[in-house]
């Protein structure tokens, strides 16, 4: 299944107030559905104070700046229509400060002040987050609160077990909604502080415990509900989390399709594989890969490349080429750029998507400026429809190619290596067969294949 990873406020503005919205969404399924999308990853959509959406007030609502419930049923509805999936981000490992159960902890209402975790004398106020030392302890009015993503999302307290029902009652609410399934933010920082100790510590055991009890309730009203988890971590702790989620990002996958390509070098795509994608090597998948090169945390893939089209078709041929499900975030079938000086500032890799030559029209999102999208710099839906070559032609006959081999996502790789200039390897599935050949140098290489037919995915 090939998912798009869609920021509304980015994507398409229907009400002319230059912010997307979920109506916009709706008019631009044909655009999805042609370019070979079967799943959108909806970032937050509920009520929140921050651009993201990541910190929420209300689990139960739409975000008025994106739309009603309304608007999102008939988004599902005509999603279903197109045969396209809609997956809802639910961020709960933390609320927004402003949302109610937070607000009444803070008025000294015992129940809701057992939902956080509040800083006792053990507590170290300047310990940091492990990978890039921001404090993790804030006050707020005169109490310190254990927050790991930032002053304005106060953690949740997970030894709660009333705050399980809340949640089951949050994904129930969407599931009743026609949702098909959920993105689970943060999986691996459920359990991340150590309360005995006051100090920062993943649980896995912990988090294992509440995911299958999660995971198991959402199943029990939608059995085909489609789970995806984020654990953004080495192979060896993303191991600890198998078979408990339909799918995993394959984080350490992302940065070896991507270093192959930068430093033009075959073994680290064959090294790359080995490691992360084991699983269908041996044929022991429990839990479907979920590969992709980007996502709205990090630099945008052509940045990465010196904004060589060329490097981003090459990354997209593996990622179209490899079992598991694809995951695009939007804007990469177009080459959009974008940069992230600062982790806790990531505007600039979700800049408005691009539709227009002239960077205005009809539906196009203004909330931000471009800065590394400007006008007339062949980044646009426009431009590269009308050429052959595009960028965005090239995805959407991968897209097509993968369509037509639906078996891939479930193939098995074999006779994997490489020599100087080219990885292949083989993608098995009972009686189909393939094998793939990436020139990963910029210089031409020969293969002869004697008994092989070749497949035409670019029509030439
Ligand atoms: C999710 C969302 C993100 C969101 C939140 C909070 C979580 O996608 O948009 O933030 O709701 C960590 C978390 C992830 C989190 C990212 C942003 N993503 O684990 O859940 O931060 C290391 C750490 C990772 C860390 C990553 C971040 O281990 O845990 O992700 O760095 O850079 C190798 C290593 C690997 C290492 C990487 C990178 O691969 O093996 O361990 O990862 O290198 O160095 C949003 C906003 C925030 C806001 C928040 C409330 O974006 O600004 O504060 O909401």
């Amino acid at each position: 299944m090939f998912f798009y990873e869609l920021f509304v406020r980015s994507f398409y503005d229907s009400n002319n107030d230059g912010i997307g919205d979920i109506k916009g969404i709706v008019a631009k399924l044909d655009y999805l559905k042609k370019l070979g999308v079967e799943g959108i990853w909806l970032l937050p959509i509920m009520q929140s104070a921050a651009f993201h959406g990541y910190t929420v007030i209300d689990f139960y609502s739409i975000n008025p700046s994106y739309g009603t419930l309304e608007d999102f049923k008939e988004l599902i509805k005509e999603a279903h229509k197109r045969d396209i999936k809609i997956v809802l981000d639910i961020p709960i490992n933390h609320t927004s400060v402003k949302c109610e159960w937070f607000q009444k902890a803070i008025a000294g209402d015992k129940k809701y002040e057992d939902y956080y975790i509040w800083a006792n004398e053990k507590t170290d106020l300047n310990e940091k987050r492990h990978w890039d030392d921001s404090l993790i302890w804030f006050k707020y009015k005169d109490k310190y609160f254990y927050g790991l993503f930032g002053s304005s999302s106060p953690d949740l307290n997970f030894e709660n077990k009333e705050l399980w029902k809340e949640i089951k009652n949050v994904f129930k609410f969407w599931l009743d909604l026609g949702v098909d399934g959920f993105r689970l933010d943060a999986a691996k920082h459920i359990f991340d502080y150590d309360r005995e100790n006051m100090r920062f510590k993943y649980q896995h055991e912990k988090n294992i415990e509440f995911w299958k009890e999660m995971t198991s309730y959402i199943k029990s009203i939608k059995a085909d509900a489609i789970i995806i988890s984020e654990i953004w971590d080495s192979p060896d702790v993303v191991k600890k989390y198998h078979g408990l989620f339909d799918v995993e990002f394959n984080f350490p996958l992302s940065y070896f399709i991507k270093d192959t390509i930068k430093y033009h070098d075959p073994k680290i795509l064959v090294n790359g594989i080995r490691e992360t994608l084991g699983h269908y090597i041996s044929g022991d998948v429990e839990s479907i890969s979920g590969n992709f090169f980007t996502n709205h945390d990090m630099e945008r893939l052509i940045s990465g490349f010196d904004e060589n089209s060329e490097m981003s078709k090459m990354a997209f041929n593996i990622l179209f080429t490899l079992p598991g499900y694809p995951f695009v975030f939007y804007g990469e079938e177009i080459g959009m750029r974008g940069e992230i000086i600062d982790v806790n500032f990531t505007e600039d890799s979700q800049e408005p998507m691009q539709w227009y030559e002239s960077g205005f029209g009809l539906g196009q999102t203004e909330w931000k400026g471009c800065k590394y999208n400007p006008p007339y710099s062949s980044i646009s839906v426009e431009e590269q429809l009308k050429d052959n070559n595009s960028l965005l032609n090239h995805v959407k006959n991968l897209a097509r190619f993968r369509k037509e081999n639906k078996w891939i996502e479930n193939a098995r790789i074999y006779g994997l290596n490489n020599d100087r200039f080219i990885v292949k390897y083989g993608l098995k599935l009972n009686e189909r067969n393939f094998l793939v050949y990436h020139n990963i140098k910029p210089q031409k290489s020969k293969i002869t294949l004697n008994k092989y037919k070749s497949y035409r995915i670019f029509g030439f």
